[in-house]
């Protein structure tokens, strides 16, 4: 999987969470004033909505918004139990990504 990012941008809450889970990634800078990527790619070919974080999961799919990426990534290692599975605890977590 691929990281798009920004240095000091939000995509650093996704960063942080692939390091946490230990999870393998690439990572590839985004300008986003520009939205050309570090290899001259149009960012917005990659994501429409020209914003960090996009998460590659595979050639071709990807996951964007950091209340879709965190939960999904959370979910890769249940047993972390970063995330509540349901109810009350899971909407405040759900709540403050927000
Ligand atoms: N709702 C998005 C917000 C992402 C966002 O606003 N990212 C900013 C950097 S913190 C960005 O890429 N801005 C550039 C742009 O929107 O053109 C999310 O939760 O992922």
């Amino acid at each position: 999987m691929k990281l798009y990012y920004t240095p000091g941008a939000c995509s650093l809450a996704v960063h942080i969470i692939l390091n946490e889970l230990h999870l393998d990634y690439d990572l590839e800078k985004v300008d986003i004033k520009t939205h050309q990527t570090e290899t001259g790619q149009d960012f917005f070919k990659i994501n429409p909505k020209g914003a960090v974080p996009t998460l590659e999961l595979s050639k071709d799919v990807f996951l964007t918004e950091i209340v879709a990426i965190l939960p999904f990534l959370a979910e890769l290692d249940p047993n972390k139990q970063m995330i509540p599975n349901m109810g009350l605890e899971r909407a405040r977590v759900l709540e403050w990504l927000g």
